[in-house]
C-alpha cells in the first residue's frame, strides 16, 4: 500500500508565523502596478521583522494607493480614511493606543494635493508612524491627472505638459520634523524591502515615498514616474543593510565606509558609502543634495535623513505607559471632588 508523503512543514519567522499568515486579499489593481510590488515587500517586512499581524494597523485615503492595504496582511486592523485625512485618525489611533504599530499608505494626490494641509501637521508632530507615499505623479483612480508630485515639463499622454513646480515630498518632511526620510522606488526590490524593515524599528515618524509606475496613465516616453525613467535615473545614496534586534548583530563592517544607525529597538541600519559622501544626519545637506540632483533630472533613493534621538510624540506628551483606550473611568475621570476643588479656584 502507497502512503502520501506528508508536506514539509511551511518556513515560520521568529514569532512562528508563516508568510501566508501576513497574506491580504487578491488585488485589483493593474497588472503591473507598482503600487502591488509595495504591498509585496510590506507583507515580506512584516513576515522577517516577526510583526505581530493583529498588532498592526492600517490606515490610507482615497486612491488606487490607498485601496492596498486590503491586499496585504488581513489579519490586521484597517481604516480607509476621507481623501487626504488619514493623518488625523491615525493620530487618534496612536494617542488611543500607542502599543499598536501604525502604517499609513497613501497617494501622491491624497498626500500633496488634497491632504497636504493633514500632512505637514503630522509631519511635524514625530507620531510613530510609517507614512508611504506611492507616488506615481499622477491621480490614477480618477484617470490620470497631474499630481502635485510631477515633475515640470512631464507629459500626459494626451500631450498635455505640466508647468508647475512638484512639492518634494521628502524635502517637505525633513524641514517639518519628520525623523526617518527616505526615498525609494516600487521596481527596487532589495532597498524598499531594508528600507520598510528599518522603519518597523524605528520610533517616530518614517515618511517614505516610494516611486510607484501607474502603467494605464503615466507610463510612457516623456513621464519623469515611468519604469523606464526610474531604470535610466535612479541614483542610490547609499548601499543600505539591515541587521534585526533578534539576529547576530556581530556582523564585520568597515567604519570607514559605512554610517551604523542604532535603531530604538536595538537592531543596526547600515548605510553603506557609494560614490558620494553623505551624512544622512545633516538635515541641510539632504536638501540641498535633493534639489541638485532634481536639477540634474535624477531621482537620489536610499536615507536622507535620520534621527533616533529626538522625542516621540508620546514622549512629548508624557503619555502613560498603559493605553489610554485601556484605562478605566476610575482613573481617566476626576473624582467629583476634583472638579469641586478647580470650579472653586475658578471663582
Ligand atoms: C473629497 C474628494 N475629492 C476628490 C475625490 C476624487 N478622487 C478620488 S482618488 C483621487 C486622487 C487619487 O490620487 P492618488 O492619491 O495619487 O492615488 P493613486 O490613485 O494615483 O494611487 C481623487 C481626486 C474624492 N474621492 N474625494
Ligand atoms: S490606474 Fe494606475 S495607479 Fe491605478 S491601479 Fe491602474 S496602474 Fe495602478
Ligand atoms: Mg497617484
Amino acid at each position: 500500500m502507497s502512503t502520501t508523503p506528508t508536506p514539509p512543514a511551511p518556513k515560520t519567522n521568529h514569532i512562528g508565523l508563516a508568510v501566508l499568515d501576513y497574506r491580504g486579499g487578491k488585488t485589483t489593481l493593474c497588472a503591473g502596478c507598482g503600487h502591488n510590488a509595495i504591498s509585496e515587500r510590506i507583507i515580506d517586512a512584516a513576515y522577517e521583522m516577526g510583526l505581530q499581524p493583529e498588532n498592526l494597523v492600517k490606515l490610507s485615503g482615497i486612491g488606487c494607493s490607498s485601496k492596498s492595504p486590503a491586499y496585504f496582511i488581513n489579519r490586521a486592523h484597517g481604516f480607509n480614511a476621507v481623501h487626504g485625512r488619514m493623518p488625523s485618525v491615525a493620530t487618534g489611533v496612536a494617542l488611543a493606543n500607542h502599543k499598536l504599530v501604525l502604517l499609513g499608505v497613501s497617494g501622491d494626490g491624497d498626500t500633496a494635493s488634497i491632504g497636504i494641509g493633514q500632512f505637514v501637521h503630522l509631519m511635524r508632530r514625530n507620531l510613530p508612524i510609517i507614512y508611504i507615499i506611492e507616488d506615481n505623479g499622477v491621480y490614477g483612480l480618477t484617470k490620470g491627472q497631474f499630481s502635485a508630485t510631477a515633475d515640470v515639463g512631464s507629459k500626459l499622454k494626451t500631450g498635455i505638459i505640466n508647468d508647475l513646480p512638484p512639492i518634494d515630498t521628502c524635502a517637505l518632511a525633513i524641514q517639518l520634523g519628520a525623523t526617518f526620510v527616505a526615498r525609494s522606488f516600487s521596481g527596487d526590490k532589495k532597498q524598499l524591502l531594508t528600507l520598510l524593515k528599518a522603519a518597523l524599528a524605528h520610533r517616530g515618524t518614517v515618511m517614505l515615498d516610494v516611486i510607484s509606475p501607474c502603467v494605464t496613465f503615466n507610463d510612457h516616453e516623456g513621464s519623469t514616474k515611468s519604469y523606464k525613467y526610474l531604470k535610466d535615473h535612479e541614483e542610490p545614496l547609499q548601499d543600505l543593510g539591515f541587521v534585526p534586534s533578534f539576529e547576530n548583530i556581530e556582523v564585520e563592517y568597515d567604519p570607514g565606509t559605512t554610517a551604523l544607525v542604532r535603531m530604538h529597538d536595538g537592531s543596526e541600519l547600515r548605510l553603506r558609502k557609494l560614490d558620494r559622501d553623505y551624512d544622512a544626519t545633516d538635515k541641510v545637506g539632504a536638501i540641498r543634495v535633493m534639489a541638485e540632483a532634481h536639477a540634474k533630472g535624477e531621482v537620489l533613493t536610499g536615507v536622507f535623513y535620520v534621527n533616533t534621538q529626538a522625542p516621540s510624540f508620546m514622549e512629548m506628551l508624557r503619555l502613560t505607559d498603559q493605553p489610554l483606550s485601556s484605562l478605566g473611568q476610575d482613573v481617566l475621570r476626576p473624582s467629583p471632588q476634583a472638579l469641586d476643588e478647580i470650579m472653586e479656584a475658578l471663582r
